[in-house]
């Protein structure tokens, strides 16, 4: 996790949060504001959220003792999908920290968990499976790929888990803890401390639980851990992989100056923990200090107005406009501002009450903040209606030749305003302005004489629906 769920909430700023624009690199928020909507509550000390793309659009919920919600979209009735707490040790930066569902999770029904071990803080990597008869649970056998021992410290013990387009398991492991990385674990290739780690979850080969993909950079003779993937991170508590993109974005948590992004990721790249803290020097070592030896942050900020631990996020790739295209979320545990990365700026999307643990994206690539009080919350475009607005609408409806009224649904934000219209004069439509997302009855006449399919045009929400009856 981070520096900050230890240290509880006493730097929060406050009223200080005036003081944010023009004071930091941080620009002002864009006209466009967004807005939260409250998914779930009533939480035990939720650390992450995710879909399963398995086309269901469920959401899954880890909460840090050791257990899986899972909650349909829209609905109510969160039920237990997993319950590990025997086997983790929860409190301060360790617990069940991180899950990923395989990427042909809606076949083969397996994901992936990453926690700290009761017995001992050991870091463990451990694969389960959906239940084949009930798919909001999870069967209680365990396949463990993975421990990494972690015996001095109980902080930085990273904690993310996820697949990349190609097909391999990513893991951000944290440095091994307390403060400078006294035993240098991050600059040492010979130790998964301080790393960014990269498997195979469906090979298994010399002995080992997984598969080393044989492009991973320290592979073979090649000196240092084959499971490497990139080092020099201190705690890349989160990172994401852009869905559209597949460029890999990490946020390595700072020490006590500096909050980083990096990205993309290359593999073996040094990004420089503990020699350098963001872009400075952290004289912990002052004769290793030459740049070209390093990979540098694509941002970062400083802990200025009580700033002092980010959690990284994800690049919007949603379809209903609740932020621009493209744009990088993330956030900081410590404030609860959220922030946006685009266009080479960061800004100010919106100042929350959150200790913000993580992000995460559901199916259909929306983004939901995770405060670790208890809730999650989608990120949601705050309306006005018009400009900025997008609309997700079918583009084809069948209809019978009897005649019959179909619905077409429109989604969007609230406050969005959207009309429909029909382009054939045997399709009818009741009413014809509405706000926020929605359902439109369309009559179809029954279509007389000799039976040839025709085609009619509607116009909903700006996109054309073509209307098939036979
Ligand atoms: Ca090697």
């Amino acid at each position: 996790m981070n520096v900050a769920f230890a240290r509880g909430r006493a730097r929060r700023r406050g009223i200080a949060s005036l003081a944010i624009a023009g004071v930091l690199a941080f620009h002002a928020p864009a006209a466009a504001q967004a807005q939260l909507v409250p998914v779930a509550s009533g939480l035990a000390s939720p650390v992450f959220v995710a879909g399963a793309r398995d086309g269901t659009r469920r959401l899954f919920i880890v909460e840090q003792a050791g257990v899986i919600r899972v909650m349909p979209i829209g609905g109510s009735g969160m039920v237990t999908f997993l319950d590990i707490r025997s086997k983790i040790r929860s409190g301060g930066e360790q617990g069940l920290l991180g899950l990923a569902f395989h990427p042909f999770y809606s076949s083969n029904r397996r994901f992936f968990v990453y926690y700290t071990r009761a017995a001992d803080g050991a870091i463990v990597v451990a694969e389960y499976q959906a239940s084949t008869g009930n798919r909001d649970m999870a069967d209680a056998a365990e396949r463990i790929l993975l421990t990494i021992a972690h015996p001095t410290n109980t902080n930085h013990n990273g904690g993310m888990l996820a697949f990349g387009s190609d097909g391999y398991l990513y893991i951000g492991v944290g440095d091994g803890g307390s403060a400078n990385d006294p035993p240098n674990n991050a600059q040492n290739k010979e130790v998964l401390l301080g790393k960014i780690l990269r498997l195979d979850v469906d090979g298994r080969a010399g002995g080992l639980e997984y598969g080393i993909p044989i492009s991973n950079p320290f592979f073979g003779a090649i000196a240092g851990r084959d499971e490497i993937f990139a080092y020099g991170m201190r705690n890349p508590w989160r990172f994401s992989f852009d869905r559209a993109t597949a460029q890999f974005w990490v946020a390595d948590v700072g020490q006590g100056a500096r909050e980083e992004v990096n990205t993309p990721i290359v593999s073996g790249g040094n990004y420089g923990w503990r020699i350098y803290e963001g872009t400075a020097c952290t004289n912990v070592a002052p004769t290793l200090c030459t740049p070209a030896n390093y990979l540098f942050p694509s941002f970062d900020y400083s802990h200025g107005g009580g700033r002092c631990s980010i959690t990284g996020g994800y690049v919007y790739r949603g379809t209903i406009g609740s932020l621009p295209t493209g744009t990088y979320v993330y956030g900081d545990y410590c404030t609860g501002e959220i922030f946006t990365w685009s266009g080479g700026e960061q800004r100010l999307l919106l100042d929350t009450t959150f200790g913000i643990s993580s992000f995460g994206e559901d199916d259909a690539g929306e983004i939901y903040v995770v405060d670790l009080n208890g809730s999650v919350s989608r990120i949601a475009n705050g309306g006005g209606g018009g400009a900025g607005c997008q609309y997700d609408v079918a583009s084809v409806e069948f209809a019978r030749r009897a005649g019959e009224t179909l619905t077409v649904s429109v989604s969007t934000t609230a406050g969005c305003s959207w009309t429909a219209m029909s382009g054939s004069e045997w399709v009818s439509v009741a009413g014809d302005s509405h706000s926020g997302s929605g359902v439109v009855s369309v009559i179809v006449a029954p279509q007389r004489g000799w039976p040839i399919p025709r085609v009619g045009v509607l116009t909903v929400a700006g996109k054309t629906v073509l209307i098939l009856q036979f």
